[in-house]
């Protein structure tokens, strides 16, 4: 070949290489882009009229040595208040739709519904109302962590009553707000909140129970949940035509040795598989190895039973199939390793795989949140695979940035993040639908308090207003939304983008 027509075919493959990529980076027809939110990290309001005590009042009032800046969420971004404000902030910049949460003793102050405020009830109304008539679709997630105080004292998610007061407390969720609701999820992350909350003390009610406190936890939430969705099923979707489903914080698990893909898969059975496998698995239940390894490792210590529960017939069937999407909230990746067990010795950490960084993985403010862009396309391809390609909605993604509204950092991780995620969409067949960064605004991050800024759009929680103002990341999203395709960002030209939104929202 001589060089012309080598370079010739090197053209025409770049070009074609090019155009096929380029076409990789169009989001489909339908797919829609928003951002979320929490109740009891943005709403402020804690005891507006006849509000109850939820469990994040009490451990930020009495509990606030867990608090990093013992701060609390009293006032947090006052969204209880200026709702408005935010609605038209997301509607400048194009979103599609919003993922916030109600506050369980907003609506119940008792926590059962032998009493419901209507003040409590109108908010959301108000909030859904004017999300609608802004051409924004509400997301409403019924449960993100912030039950009822006094269930606490009755051993909070290990008691299995919670089974029935959750359930109870949806149906009147459904009832009263269901007329105006599309999209439904049930429980917010249900292993990491077990794990923080009852396995561990980062979470309220912070109970440090090892032995099986976050086993319990999830065996409940996971029967409250699918109680939740024949609920909607049998009373509800015939007249209000919604979908429901419920969400998982699932990190995708590269193997530190190339061959040693059995470590890759134990370790997502154990993170994400050990809630997603009994709703989303044909055969349902827990995971195979998770029983097993448990089980064995209980024995080791002289238990006559596993410290994981089981699910009798009745409950794997009612779990099994109980979403209609699969609710993804993904940051981050872990390296993995199988650890050689001896014969008669327990199994590593029950799963037998230790879960690592790695250390060449950027850093991002925070601890846990190590930059992996090819991760979030390595778990959708870990989802088609393990469950049948189901419809995903991924409902959290996003990264704190440092003090200020230059978040280069964020457009590059969200730049980043969705590429991986259109590539295994566009490329690799993976059915994602919506995609949602977490958050809005900075808001009350749990036991890390205001010291982490999620938020699109920075609060100054000094100021009684809690004035916000938007970052550069919101103009650059506003343009991919309004391209209908992911574009790389540029420093000069976002930063006039930046000024012409401002001018825009009055900033
Ligand atoms: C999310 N991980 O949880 C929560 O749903 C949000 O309420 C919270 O504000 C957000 O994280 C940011 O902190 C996760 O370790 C926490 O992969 C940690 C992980 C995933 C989700």
């Amino acid at each position: 070949m001589d060089i012309l027509t080598f370079l010739g075919l090197l053209s025409s493959l770049i070009g074609s290489g090019a155009s096929v990529q380029s076409d990789y980076l169009k989001f489909p027809q339908g797919f829609s882009i928003g951002t979320a939110s929490s109740s009891y990290q943005v709403e402020g309001a804690w005891n507006a009229s006849d509000k109850g005590v939820s469990v994040w009042d009490w451990f930020t009032h009495e509990k606030n040595e867990f608090i990093i800046d013992g701060s609390n969420g009293d006032v947090a971004c006052d969204t209880y208040h200026k709702y408005k404000e935010d609605v038209q902030i997301m509607k400048n910049i194009g979103l599609k739709h919003y993922r916030f949460s109600l506050s369980w003793t907003r609506i119940l102050p008792n926590g059962f519904p032998n009493k419901i405020s209507q003040d409590g009830l109108q908010y959301y109304k108000d909030l859904i109302d004017e999300l609608r008539s802004n051409g924004i679709e509400p997301f409403v997630t019924i449960y993100h962590w912030d039950h009822p105080e006094f269930m606490n004292r009755f051993g909070s998610w290990t008691n299995a009553l919670m089974v029935k007061w959750f359930a109870e407390y949806a149906r009147v969720v459904f009832r009263e707000l269901g007329p105006r609701v599309k999209f439904w999820t049930t429980i917010n992350e249900p292993n990491n909140y077990c794990e923080q909350s009852s396995g561990g003390k980062s979470q309220a009610p912070g109970m440090d129970l090892a032995f099986s406190g976050s086993y319990l936890c999830l065996h409940n939430l996971l029967k409250a949940h699918a109680r939740a969705y024949h609920i909607y099923n049998e009373e509800f979707r015939a007249t209000q035509n919604g979908k429901i489903g419920i969400v998982m914080p699932c990190r995708h698990n590269f193997p530190k040795y190339e061959n040693d893909t059995e470590a890759a898969r134990i370790a997502f059975e154990f993170d994400c598989g050990w809630a997603a496998n009994p709703i989303f698995s044909k055969n349902g239940d827990y995971p195979a190895v998770m029983k097993q390894r448990i089980k064995e490792n209980s024995q080791l210590e002289g238990l006559p039973f596993s410290r994981l529960p089981e699910f009798s017939p009745y409950w794997i069937n009612l779990i099994r199939g109980s979403s209609d999407y699969f609710g993804l909230n993904h940051y981050t990746s872990k390296m993995v390793e199988s650890v050689p067990r001896k014969r008669g010795t327990p199994w590593y950490q029950e799963s037998g795989v230790r879960v690592f960084v790695n250390e060449s993985w950027p850093e991002s403010p925070t601890n846990w949140l190590r930059v992996v862009p090819e991760g979030l396309g390595g778990v959708l391809r870990d989802v088609k695979e393990a469950y049948g390609n189901p419809p995903v909605y991924i409902l959290e993604n996003g990264v704190s940035s440092y003090p200020g509204v230059a978040d280069y950092n964020r457009i590059e991780f969200l730049y980043g993040y969705m590429k991986s995620m259109l590539l295994a969409m566009n490329r690799d067949g993976c059915n994602v639908k919506v995609y949602t960064v977490w958050s809005l605004l900075d808001n009350f991050e749990w036991d890390r308090g205001y010291t982490e800024r999620f938020g699109l759009i920075e609060v100054d929680f000094t100021h009684p207003n809690r004035t916000r103002t938007p970052r550069l990341s919101t103009g650059w999203l506003k343009k991919i939304i309004a391209k209908g395709r992911l574009i790389a960002f540029n420093n000069t030209e976002l930063s006039v983008n930046y000024r012409a939104f401002n001018m825009c929202t009055g900033n």
